[in-house]
Formats: C-alpha cells, sequence, structure tokens
C-alpha cells in the first residue's frame, strides 16, 4: 500500500506563505532569463492565477498579458525552496521507513506495515501527515493512497488541491475507467497522441488492448508498463535510489537553432531539474557539464569544476559560456537537443553540512 505526497503550487505557494501580503492574489514565480525585464518562464503559479490560464512553462510576457495588474512576479529562490523541501522530507520520513523523494515536492512511501495493511488506517495515517505538514511548515498538499505507486500518483493528482484520496482495491477499476490516458503517470503528448491513432482516449479503451499490439507501437518495457499500469496491475517496491555517480537530464528543443535566447529556457529547466535531482539524493556537485545534440545527431559536451555550493545564477552564467564556446568552434552546428549533467557528487547527509550547502549563496 502507497502513499504519495506532494505539495501544492509548491514553489509559488512558499512565496505565498512568507508574504502574506500576498494572499488572495495571483502570484507567479519565474525563472528571468535577464535578457530584457520581462524576458523568461513561469516556473509555478498559485490557483489564482491558475484561473487566468496561467501555467509553468508559460513565457512570463505571455502570462503578464493575461493576469491583472494586482499580479505579483516573483524571482525563483532556488536554494530556498530546496531546504523547505528536505524539510518537508524529514516530516514525511517518519511516516514511514519506506520511503522514496521522488522530486522537489513529491515523495512515495510504502505504508503497508506501519497501517497494518488497513485503507481505513491509511487515511488517518494520511491525514496526519497533511496536519503535521500544514502546522509546522504552513504548506498545503495533495496525498493519494493506492494499493501502488502509479495508482496513488493518480489519486493524489485527482485529489489536488489540498486533498486527501483514498483508492482501495475494490475502487481501483471504477478509478481508472474515468480517467484519460494522460493522466497515467508516464503518458505524455507523444504517447497520447500515438494511443490515440489506435483510437484509445481513455484508460479503459486502454486496459480493452492485447500487449502485442502495445509492443509494436512502444516496444516490450514501455508496453509492459501501460499494460499493466492501465489495469491498475503495474507495480514495484519503494525503494530509496542507490548513490548516483552523475544526474544528467537532456531536452528535445521546440525547433533546431543556434540562438541562445532561444535555448535559454530549456537550459534553464534542465538545470532545475537537475538541482531538485540532486538534492532529493542529498548530494552536492563538482563538476557542471553541458551536454549538445546536433541536427546531424552528433554529441558535444563540455565540463567545468564547480565549487559544490554554487548559485542557480552562476551555474546558468557557466552553462552559457560552455554553450557559446560549442557554437563558436562548430560555426555549422544546429542544435536540437540540450542537457546539463552534474557530476562529482558528494553526499551531504549531515544536516549541518546540508544546511551549510544550502545557504552558502545569498
Ligand atoms: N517547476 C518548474 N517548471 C515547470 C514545472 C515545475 O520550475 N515547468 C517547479 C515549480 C513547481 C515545482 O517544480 O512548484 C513542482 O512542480 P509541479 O508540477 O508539482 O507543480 P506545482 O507544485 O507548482 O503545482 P501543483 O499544485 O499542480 O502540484
Ligand atoms: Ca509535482
Ligand atoms: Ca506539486
Amino acid at each position: 500500500m502507497v502513499l504519495f505526497l506532494d505539495l501544492d503550487y509548491f514553489f509559488a505557494q512558499v512565496e505565498e506563505v512568507e508574504k502574506p501580503e500576498y494572499r488572495d492574489r495571483p502570484l507567479v514565480v519565474c525563472v528571468y532569463s535577464g535578457r530584457t525585464e520581462s524576458s523568461g518562464v513561469v516556473s509555478s503559479a498559485n490557483y489564482v492565477a491558475r484561473r487566468y490560464g496561467v501555467k509553468a512553462g508559460m513565457p512570463i510576457r505571455l502570462a503578464m498579458g493575461k493576469l491583472p495588474s494586482d499580479s505579483v512576479y516573483l524571482p525563483v529562490r532556488m536554494e530556498h525552496y530546496l531546504k523547505v523541501s528536505r524539510d518537508v522530507m524529514d516530516i514525511a520520513r517518519k511516516y514511514s521507513a519506506k520511503m522514496r523523494v521522488e522530486s522537489v515536492d513529491e515523495a512515495v512511501l510504502d505504508v503497508t506495515e506501519v497501517v497494518d495493511g488497513s485503507f481505513d488506517k491509511a487515511r488517518e495515517h494520511a491525514a496526519k501527515l497533511k496536519t503535521e505538514i500544514l502546522e509546522r511548515k504552513s504548506l498545503k498538499c495533495s496525498v493519494g493512497v493506492a494499493p501502488n505507486r502509479v495508482l496513488a500518483k493518480m489519486a493524489a493528482e485527482a485529489a489536488k488541491p489540498d486533498g486527501l484520496k483514498v483508492v482501495n482495491p475494490e475502487e481501483v477499476g471504477v478509478f481508472l475507467a474515468g480517467q484519460p490516458v494522460e493522466a497515467l503517470p508516464g503518458v505524455g503528448h507523444k504517447t497520447k497522441s500515438l494511443l490515440e491513432d489506435l483510437g484509445v482516449r481513455t484508460v479503459a479503451d486502454l486496459g480493452r488492448l492485447d500487449i502485442d499490439v502495445l509492443e509494436n507501437v512502444f516496444g516490450p518495457k514501455k508496453a509492459r508498463y501501460v499494460y499493466l499500469a492501465s489495469r491498475g496491475l503495474f507495480d514495484e517496491p519503494v525503494q530509496e535510489r542507490g548513490a548516483a555517480k552523475q544526474v544528467s537530464r537532456i531536452l528535445t528543443l521546440k525547433r533546431n537553432t543556434r540562438s541562445l535566447d532561444e535555448v535559454e529556457h530549456a537550459l534553464a529547466k534542465a538545470l532545475t531539474q537537475v538541482l531538485n535531482r540532486l538534492s532529493s539524493l542529498r548530494m552536492a556537485a563538482t563538476r557542471l557539464g553541458i551536454i549538445v545534440i546536433t541536427s546531424e545527431i552528433k554529441t558535444f559536451t563540455k565540463q567545468v569544476e564547480i565549487r559544490p555550493g554554487s548559485s542557480y545564477d552562476e551555474l546558468m552564467r557557466l552553462l552559457r559560456s560552455m554553450l557559446q564556446q560549442v557554437l563558436s568552434e562548430n560555426p555549422s552546428l544546429m542544435l536540437r537537443r540540450l542537457g546539463v549533467r552534474m557530476s562529482g557528487l558528494l553526499s551531504l547527509t549531515g544536516q549541518s553540512t546540508l544546511t551549510a550547502w544550502s545557504e552558502h549563496e545569498s
């Protein structure tokens, strides 16, 4: 039995909690690229801002066009959110020894033993966790409880915001049948459109497909996942991850380009994801690298030594300069995919070291 925790509108909520004067106003946390005063993208939006159609990943200027004039725009404070995230994870860890941090604002806990396999007790357990996070950190979250991780994540998603949803084994069929395929974790735009070609729109449609059909389209691994997940049967034990040697993230650009401006968002997004990952692993990196994949599928890399406490802005500056180097050394190169890799990892298990690291730059 799995409990899935997801903090509501995380970065924006942290700002809202610490700056109560902005309550009830549209609030967006922005990654400013520095190019012009308003270039960059939205990282997180509170629910008031979402009502105007603003969401993560949207250019700031587009968001400004949609939002009323009393809206609040704040720059990301990544180191701070990572610290808050660790505090929340430390609270969650008391609710089961079998816990895995999935991202900066998500954790999955195997609670089977803690609640003797009882879904009723699991509901109480989850309610206590929500209360403790609210009382100690003033943060709202959504929690899902279900027989496995995939279902628990979907239940948490369905419970947002500030919700608690328990899907017990008898309810799995009904819960899944009503969902669109993209509600399954791991089903993005691409998978969704391939499934549409097969006439599949809902999880129930998917549950009627043969594994052979799925294997032809997705290959064996993904087919197995989609097949089992759509039936509520994909299961894997909740385990802390093994020691990582490097963390990287590569993104595909909207179109091939040589323009630094155009790739700024992808670079920021890849770096954010790598930093989130490192934080949840409680590690710091001593090397920062850039991965460039060209329109001809050639790969170029560069890396530099960094101080483990380097700030987000400093890392972005280094990435831009490495990218600039790759571009000037290869005048005809067109960028297709772009990645960030951090390696030379140091474990940060002692609390004092952690704090020193996260607060190094201010
Ligand atoms: N994030 C980001 N850029 C994105 C998506 C997310 O910088 N394109 C960051 C900001 C979010 C955090 O990661 O606060 C967690 O991501 P979620 O997708 O869980 O989004 P939220 O927590 O903001 O919203 P929700 O309430 O829907 O969970
Ligand atoms: Ca999340
Ligand atoms: Ca969230």
